[in-house]
């Protein structure tokens, strides 16, 4: 009885992480102040996948009446992910949709003034009304933007491991918010990220999950 609940919940969850889609958005991507794509429709249970180019950008989920300011409720910050040269950031920032309604997102970084110039996005943006235009032409008259003090709402990924469900993942860490810092200096992200349970945990659910998709699949 014990074995039936247990595999039930099991499947349940495997199917559900099955029919999720990664919807990758490269921030900064060749030195543009911009999220490619910017405007994105997702399902529940989605994941937004950002990942950072060169300079040093981040992503925080805002709120449509007050552009480059956060979220006054929930939401989420990667904390600035510093890029030096050309490639991306170690880590990606992975965060969950859990509702269709509409997630306006934006970069803090005011150095050259990234959110007035345009660098936000939209998760399901209505196409009249309180679009991402309207957001991007209001964001001009903003001073400057701002960000939580600390990372959350979402999880730090290393880059290289979120398209691989093989094997090799076996080498690659991951890590959850709660172990990061995320003001504006908080750089140290490698000193705190690794840590053999979370590596255990992370091969643990690709290896099911690669295992559910077999069952699925056949
Ligand atoms: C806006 O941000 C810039 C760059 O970080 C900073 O130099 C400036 O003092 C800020 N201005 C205000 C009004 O906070
Ligand atoms: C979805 O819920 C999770 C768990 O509570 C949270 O960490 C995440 O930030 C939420 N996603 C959004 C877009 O608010
Ligand atoms: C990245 O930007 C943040 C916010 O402007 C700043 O505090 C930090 O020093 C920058 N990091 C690097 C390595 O330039
Ligand atoms: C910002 O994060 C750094 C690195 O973790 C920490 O040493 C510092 O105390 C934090 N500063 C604030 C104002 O929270
Ligand atoms: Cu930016």
């Amino acid at each position: 009885m014990r074995a039936t609940t247990l595999s039930t919940a099991a499947a349940i969850a495997l199917a559900s992480q099955a029919s999720a889609t990664t919807i990758r958005i490269d921030v900064g991507q060749n030195g543009a102040l911009a999220f490619t794509p910017d405007s994105v429709k997702a399902a529940v249970g989605d994941i937004l996948d950002f990942h950072f180019h060169a300079v040093n950008h981040s992503v925080v989920m805002g709120d449509f009446a007050t552009p480059c300011a956060p979220a006054k409720t929930g939401g989420f910050f990667s904390g600035f992910m510093p890029v030096s040269g050309s490639g991306e950031a170690d880590d990606s920032f992975q965060v969950t949709v859990n509702s269709t309604d509409p997630i306006f997102f934006y970069c803090s970084q005011n150095k050259f003034e990234h959110c007035k110039s345009g660098m936000s996005g939209v998760v399901n943006g209505p196409s009249s009304g309180n679009t991402l235009a309207a957001y991007q032409s209001a964001a001009k008259n903003v001073q400057n933007a701002s960000n939580p003090p600390s990372v959350f709402g979402g999880k730090l990924v290393t880059a290289s491991s979120a398209t691989t469900t093989s094997a090799a993942a076996a080498a690659t860490t991951s890590c959850t918010t709660s172990t990061k810092s995320g003001n504006g200096s908080g750089y140290k992200r490698s000193d705190t990220c690794s840590g053999a349970g979370s590596v255990q945990v992370s091969v643990g659910i690709v290896a099911a999950f690669t295992f559910g998709m077999a069952i699925l699949l056949s």
